[in-house]
């Protein structure tokens, strides 16, 4: 077979920092143990079909800039597909890494009916699987695209019209058969279209309950084919829709809890969406984590001078260790893993421009994994909250959160002991000196 990235002939090695020019990880080794894991077990790392093979490198002002001859329409749509396939699995092949993730449209052309999309999809995910097989590669979650098609426009399961909601029910049963089929470890449903343009035409509380309707079925569903990966919800203020439901991490814990879905779903986190919706990233993750709805993540950041999504590789140390060093406390992913939803700038047009991009992703996760391991091991960040919070082991703290104490009665004690606490410093900066200090020194 003739390969696509022939300028990239082997896979790409660890060959540390003194790598020379060439395609090479400086950080990520595979099998470098990381508090008691393999570093690749630990970051369970992923590739997207869409950003990096579906998408030509349009924009809303022009055309498609990149090497990608698969999107010619003059192709037949099914070769196409299949050429498409070869290239990305040469791709995640040689850059050595254990999973990828794609929504039914990125592998197979959409029909002219539903009928013959599953025919087409079918098809492509056979051999996926057979690609699968001969590679190692895995499947870390599928996912169904509800929001291209213009009949999405007004939203899939929020949508005014049930024939939308049931067409929608068709594509994601058919997705969730694909990924059970490939042993996926999840499945994603990012509402991307569901929310609402303005609220003159909008009744929020219909289309909450018909969201949870949605995610109810899926729930059913999943059970009754005996798919045991994780369901995950992706949160994302806007973009394309004005508002989205999926607001942020505690929006759809909140939604969850509400609907009686607890339990059934966690939460895929992107950086991009966490920093668009005004938090930080660790913030996303830290929820996630303290409230048990966390899942997996997107790896891709945003430009802080835009405020949109704009997909880029994470290449920040700083903005990824602190959500990094949430994960790690917390034991890790189970089924979730780091996925580079991430596009390339549209001039980057060379193919070998796909390796950079993805290397040095990996790299900086490495990286903050190293800064987490080693932060845990000296206890200073556990320690400093351990001693702010120390006061509720005990005594009147105890009292308190058991529940033995009533607002009179703390407050007349604190009337007859003329209680006058003393201030003590958050230590905010010492801390931060904690974490450069780690950034700095670790090798
Ligand atoms: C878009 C989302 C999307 C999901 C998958 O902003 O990140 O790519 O991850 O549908
Ligand atoms: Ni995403
Ligand atoms: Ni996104």
């Amino acid at each position: 077979m003739t390969e696509f990235f022939d300028t990239v002939p082997t896979p790409v090695a660890f060959a540390g920092q003194l790598a020379g020019d060439g395609l090479a990880y400086r950080v990520y080794n595979p099998d470098r143990v990381v508090a008691g894991k393999r570093m690749e077990d630990l970051l369970r790392i992923g590739v997207c079909y869409w950003h990096s093979f579906a998408w030509p490198g349009s924009d809303i002002f022009g055309a498609g800039t990149f090497d990608r001859p698969w999107t010619n329409p003059a192709m037949d749509p099914m070769d196409a597909a299949r050429m498409k396939q070869d290239a990305a699995f040469e791709f995640i092949s040689k850059l050595g890494v254990k999973f990828f993730s794609f929504h039914d449209v990125d592998m197979a052309p959409e029909g002219a009916t539903l009928h013959e999309s599953k025919t087409n999809l079918d098809a492509l995910v056979d051999r996926a699987g057979e690609k699968m097989a001969e590679t190692g590669i895995e499947l870390l979650w599928g996912t169904a695209n509800l929001f291209s098609h213009p009949r999405y426009a007004a939203g899939a399961a929020t949508n005014p019209d049930p024939e939308v909601f049931a067409h929608a029910a068709a594509q994601v049963r058919h997705m969730l058969d694909a990924t059970h089929t490939l042993g996926g470890s999840n499945y994603v449903l990012w509402g991307g279209r569901e929310g609402y343009e303005t609220l003159l035409n909008t009744r929020m509380k219909h289309e909450a309950d018909q969201l949870a309707r949605f995610l109810s079925m899926v729930v059913e569903y999943k059970q009754s084919i005996g798919f045991t990966g994780t369901l995950l919800l992706e949160p994302k203020p806007q973009e394309p829709t004005k508002h989205q439901y999926d607001y942020d991490c505690a929006t759809v814990h909140g939604f969850l809890d509400r609907y009686d879905l607890a339990g059934e779903f966690k939460v895929n986190i992107e950086v991009n969406h966490a920093t668009l919706s005004g938090h930080s990233f660790e913030h996303e993750v830290a929820y996630a984590i303290d409230n048990g709805i966390f899942g997996s993540v997107d790896a891709n950041r945003g430009d802080p001078q835009n405020g949109w999504d704009t997909d880029q590789f994470p290449n920040s140390v700083d903005e990824m260790v602190l959500a990094v060093y949430e994960i790690l406390r917390s034991g890790g992913f189970t089924t979730g893993g780091f996925l580079f939803d991430t596009k390339l700038r549209r001039q980057s047009i060379r193919r070998d421009d796909l390796f950079h991009g993805h290397i040095g992703g990996i790299d900086t996760l490495a990286r903050a994994l190293l800064v987490a391991e080693k932060l845990l091991a000296e206890g200073t960040i556990e320690g400093a909250r351990d001693e702010r919070y120390g006061k509720w082991a005990s005594g009147r703290g105890a009292e308190i959160l058991a529940g033995n104490t009533t607002l009179a009665e703390l407050a007349n004690d604190a009337v007859a002991t003329d209680l006058q606490p003393t201030p003590v410093s958050g230590r905010q900066e010492e801390l931060e000196n904690v974490i450069n200090t780690a950034i700095w020194s670790v090798e």
